[in-house]
């Protein structure tokens, strides 16, 4: 019988971000996942490639999550793209109700085409409400700065001290994924789990196009890693691993992005 892990995400269209490579990273790990959607996501080429939001309404959401806790017995949980404050409240109070073992937070903050008015209040919501309840959290350099109350996060001192600050927000683990946004030739993330500090570094792979998708899957590496019952600091080297397979063999696309190609680490 396999392991089940629920991912709570927004679909994005293009399968590069979200839900969709969530689903895929799980199916790799030998995980069965299952979803409940906060949002949905449309790029529109017509616009710059910029996101269209569709907001799932957050009752829509609880029955989502009511079905599929009903369903099984889930210990496991990966909190992706919420997008909305109502999303956050049904998630928030989910979280809360049920007992588990892992609950991954990938912070994602409001992206590109959302209504920016609703940024601070969304993300301010997100930080006080579901990050307390996070196991195991993966902010970006831009979500750590934002988590963290840092200025401008630039070097790999300023990630260490990024992730002793979120650390301190409730999460057991903490990874800041600074991927390949610093300067130099390797692709550098900070694990921190209250005890160790570990700067994960790996050469930088793939070519000049910017890759979707490298965060969501890494994020779920983890998710399924711990469902597997890898301890925080195995997941995250796994999960690396993983990911920069990805992105090394990412799939062209006509966005201004490529995907990254999950089925990489066992494919090729
Ligand atoms: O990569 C962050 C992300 C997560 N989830 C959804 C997204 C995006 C970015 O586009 O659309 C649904």
């Amino acid at each position: 019988m396999p392991t089940i892990a629920l991912d709570i995400a927004g679909s994005e269209a293009t399968g590069g971000a979200g839900a969709q490579v969530d689903i895929r990273t799980l199916e790799e790990h030998g995980v069965f996942g299952i979803t409940a959607l906060t949002c949905i996501v449309a790029l529109d080429p017509a616009d710059g490639w910029n996101h269209y939001v569709m907001p799932v309404p957050g009752d829509v959401i609880r029955r989502q999550l009511h079905s599929a806790l009903t369903a099984y017995d889930i210990r496991t949980v990966k909190v992706a793209m919420l997008g909305s404050e109502e999303a956050i409240d049904a998630v928030a109070e989910t979280l809360a109700d049920h007992t588990w073992d892992n609950v991954v937070v990938d912070p994602v903050l409001i992206c590109k085409g959302q209504d920016s008015s609703q940024a601070l209040t969304t993300d301010a919501a997100l930080k006080a409400k579901v990050v307390p309840q996070a196991t195991f959290i993966t902010p970006n350099l831009f979500e750590a700065e934002q988590l963290s109350g840092l200025d401008k996060i630039q070097t790999v001192d300023d990630m260490k001290e990024a992730a002793r600050r979120i650390h301190d927000l409730g999460p057991d683990a903490v990874v800041v994924k600074g991927g390949v946004r610093l300067d130099g030739p390797q692709a550098v993330d900070v694990f921190f789990d209250g005890t160790d500090l570990e700067v994960m570094a790996v050469d930088k792979v793939g070519g000049d196009t910017p890759v979707n998708g490298a965060g969501c899957t890494f994020a779920a590496a983890v998710t399924a890693q711990l469902a597997l019952g890898a301890t925080p600091r195995e997941a995250a080297a796994r999960a690396k691993n993983f990911v920069t397979a990805g992105i090394a063999a990412a799939l062209p696309s006509h966005a201004p992005v490529d995907a990254v190609w999950q089925g990489a680490a066992r494919l090729g």
